[in-house]
């Protein structure tokens, strides 16, 4: 198991480079071009800048995350070539610093969705929110009705350039059905996969988040039996799952650590964090702790550990603890806490199974 760090880059983020080496076992950041719009060709100069502060701070940069997929890719539109031609493009030039896995998610519209963003925890510490009642009342039609009355409406992952177009989404999207989705999943695959296995680079699909469909639009990486499907519409080594415990573990009926020995030699990148998940549906983001939320995160590490996993790592998202501001989700505190509980559980795990003394 490899540990990389998100870093949302200078000037974007408030935890700092050399702050990222001092976590035991961080070998490298994940990150990407944030300023960069979807579908547009990333510059080779914004690239090597990164590159730059990398070297200079030790870190590799091999995990890419994420290659945004424009809008008119999922729906199928004539348009989507020039997109997946600037994809590839973006493909190649990561393939000449290093990259190795590109994370990227097949949702259309929203990236992920929480409901509040610092929820107080019993310990006084806050977290990502997700109430379930309250996104399942909020259909497309009162969406856009909402939006339209008020124009300072926002939540959570919802960008402002995003928000000024979405009722024209929300139309682009009316007759799109999972099966349209799925198809249009494949098309994708069938041009970028042959390519990034040209240029050794594992793409890693990462769950929907929350895994089911959200205001009426559909959403295919959801569970065991579709990511079956996304993994088999391409049946290639390139074509990879990112495991985001998370995002899966906001289903209860998720069973990850089958996910993980199903797919073991799929998953290039996996995103390790827990959830706590009430009667009700909703969902809270908790410390990684195994007994502190309902995802089983021992026995996801002790899965990857059984299938010798040699994957990318990351703690994904924590709360926020000790007065940290930050990027909601993204401290330093929580997740550094995360990676010693991940290397605790790891090791042991290696000591367990290659023998005393020895782990790896
Ligand atoms: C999620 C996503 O894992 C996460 O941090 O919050 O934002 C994720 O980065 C994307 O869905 C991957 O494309
Ligand atoms: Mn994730």
């Amino acid at each position: 198991m490899k540990m990389v760090f998100r870093w949302f880059g200078e000037g974007n983020d408030t935890v700092t480079l050399g702050q990222i080496k001092q976590i035991p076992g961080v070998e490298g950041i994940v990150w990407a071009l944030h300023d960069v719009p979807a579908g547009e060709e990333w510059p080779m100069d914004k690239i090597m800048q990164i590159k730059e502060v990398a070297d200079k701070a030790g870190l590799h940069m091999k995990v890419v995350e994420s290659v945004n997929i424009h809008e008119d890719i999922k729906l199928g539109l004539p348009s989507r070539d020039v997109y997946i031609d600037n994809y590839k493009k973006t493909i190649a030039k990561l393939a000449k610093v290093g990259v190795k896995v590109i994370c990227y998610n097949f949702m259309p519209v929203f990236d992920w969705v929480r409901t509040d963003l610092h929820k107080e925890l019993e310990d006084g510490s806050t977290a990502l929110f997700y109430e379930k009642e309250k996104v399942a009342h909020l259909n497309l039609e009162e969406q856009v009705k909402r939006i339209n009355a008020n124009p300072n409406f926002t939540m959570p992952g919802w960008e402002p350039e995003r928000l000024e177009r979405l009722s024209e989404l929300f139309e682009a999207y009316r007759d799109v059905t999972e099966e349209h989705l799925w198809a249009n999943a494949k098309y994708f695959l069938d041009e970028i996969i042959p390519f990034a296995a040209e240029h050794d680079i594992r793409m890693a699909i990462h769950p929907d988040d929350p895994p089911w469909p959200i205001f009426g639009l559909p959403r295919l990486i959801t569970g065991q039996a579709n990511i079956r499907r996304y993994l088999g519409l391409v049946d290639s080594p390139y074509n990879g799952l990112t495991l985001c415990s998370g995002s899966l573990g906001a289903n209860p009926a998720n069973d990850i650590v089958s996910i993980v020995h199903e797919f073991a030699d799929r998953i290039p990148f996996a995103h390790i964090r827990n959830v706590r998940v009430y009667d009700n549906g909703d969902f809270i983001e908790t410390s990684h702790r195994t007994t502190d939320g309902t995802v089983d995160i021992a026995g996801i590490v002790n899965a990857l550990s059984e299938n010798d996993y040699e994957g990318y790592c990351r703690p994904d998202h924590g709360r926020h603890i000790w007065g940290e501001q930050c990027r909601p989700g993204y401290g330093l505190y929580d997740r550094a806490l995360g990676i010693m509980y991940l290397w605790g559980l790891w090791d042991a795990n290696r000591r367990h199974s290659l023998g005393e003394r020895k782990v790896d």
